[in-house]
């Protein structure tokens, strides 16, 4: 994406787009980093000429290095099953005290246990975008917002947690000097001196960047292949009640907090049309909204929805485990995925609320889930307040206003990044219509757990 930023002024367009997925390979799922290098470069030669790039990406995967930095290895996918029965010999509740994050199989920490004496040989461990970073420019280090999703940094002390690394049996030599968002990582060797700046480099903190909320009371949903449902707040909330709903605090740009939960996201759609062979979305979603609402309803964040697969089967199986009928057409089934992502929206948006005591009067959705009409009258219903739906681009919104700012455009702060959002971004507002009874579908799932 090229982006423009000035007073009044606010624009990213696509320059070059290229598929990224696994790539399953024996017994393994990797990413394909090579070619997500060999594209970026392409990028950012057609883009022209350029004031500064900044790389934004899914978090928690990582390349390793040997000594002299070459390449480790192929980075291995977070959906690989490699993690199943890994264990840290560190209690729950001390690991959430340092780390602040939400149990997921596939944190860093977990991946890192499974490599196994592959560390041996390692000398340094780059996240994606670090590691791109590197390429571009020959620069080790981690940028904090996403070194805060690895469960090896401690959230309080804004360090890497190095006791907690060796009681895991991860050697720290392999954890990079921290570095912030907004500060230049070093000039690219092509084109030769082209400022690369570290931005908010996990995509959810650049996303969250360029919500338009104009007051404290919003929620977020940062909704892609994952929807990161959730709370901004200025510290970390870490009490016994988070822990237990599993509540992740992750680093935001400006020292912010996004406590939120991963809620599985419109990747169970992709998956269903991958699974049918079709790429009608639009004919998909006409055909969910004319289909009864809440007939059947899932627990969407079940860990059989996590790997890749034929999630209709999956979602089938779901229900006629919880004793209701499963969707009869594919009008239902994606009517199905719908109905459940907004009660998941509802069931952790209001679980966030009641944790850390806060309201929200308002449900802001950014990312490509902005579009999904559909999903963004259903959250409404679900949460029972106004949705605001847009910008759809706000991961990429997010990272060029960073890099705006630290090559010198004025704007102090996320407030005035987020009022050029509001002045410049199309935003689309749905109202709570009243239909559905989100309550009783949530207790059909609740009797059922
Ligand atoms: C979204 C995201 C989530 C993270 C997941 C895996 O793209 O970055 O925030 O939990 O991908 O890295």
């Amino acid at each position: 994406m090229a982006g423009t930023v000035g007073a009044s002024a606010l624009r990213v367009e696509e320059v070059r787009r290229f598929p990224n997925g696994g790539v399953q390979a024996g017994p393994a799922l990797y990413w394909d980093v090579l070619g997500l290098y060999r594209e970026t470069l392409a990028g950012i030669r057609e883009a022209g000429p350029l004031d500064g790039v900044g790389i934004d990406s899914w978090a928690v995967d990582y390349g390793l290095l040997d000594e002299r930095g070459a390449l480790l290895g192929n980075p291995v996918h977070y959906r690989d099953p490699r993690t199943d029965g890994i264990t840290v010999p560190v209690p729950d509740r001390e690991l959430y005290d340092v780390t602040g994050l939400q149990q997921l199989p596939f944190n860093t920490l977990y991946q890192l246990v499974a490599e196994g004496d592959r560390l041996d040989a390692a000398a340094t461990m780059l996240l994606i975008p670090d590691l791109l970073n590197y390429w571009l420019t020959g620069s080790l280090g981690a940028e904090r917002t996403n070194a805060s999703t690895t469960q090896l940094y401690d959230v309080r002390a804004r360090t890497w947690a190095t006791s907690l690394a060796v009681r895991a049996g991860i050697p720290p030599r392999l954890l990079p000097p921290l570095r912030d968002p907004g500060t230049v990582v070093g000039e690219a060797r092509e084109p030769a001196g082209l400022p690369v700046i570290a931005v908010g480099s996990h995509d959810t903190a650049s996303a969250v960047v360029a919500v338009p909320a104009s007051g404290p009371d919003f929620a977020y949903i940062s909704s892609g292949t994952w929807s990161l449902a959730g709370l901004e707040l200025p510290a970390p909330e870490l009490s016994d009640a988070a822990l237990a709903a599993n509540f992740t605090n992750e680093g935001g740009v400006d020292g912010t907090i996004r406590f939120l939960r991963n809620v599985m996201g419109l990747w169970v759609l992709s998956e269903t049309l991958r699974t049918w062979s079709t790429s009608d979305l639009p004919g998909l979603l006409r055909a969910a909204a004319a289909s009864p609402g809440l007939a059947a309803v899932v627990d969407i964040d079940a860990p059989e929805f996590l790997p890749p697969g034929d999630m209709p089967s999956r979602i089938s199986a779901a229900c006629e485990a919880t004793g209701q009928r499963p969707p009869s057409s594919r009008g239902a089934l994606v009517r199905c995925i719908l109905d459940s992502l907004a009660l998941a929206y509802r069931r952790t948006l209001r679980a966030a609320a009641a944790i850390t005591g806060r309201t929200f009067d308002v449900v802001h959705i950014v990312g490509g889930g902005a579009r999904n009409e559909l999903l963004c009258r259903l959250t409404a219903d679900a949460c029972g307040v106004p949705v605001l739906a847009g910008p759809v681009e706000a991961a990429a919104l997010g990272n060029v206003l960073v890099q705006a700012r630290a090559l010198g455009e004025d704007l102090p702060d996320l407030a005035s990044m987020r009022a050029l959002v509001r002045e410049t971004q199309e935003v689309r507002h749905y109202e709570p219509s009243g239909a559905g009874d989100w309550d009783a579908a949530e207790a059909r799932l609740a009797l059922c757990r």
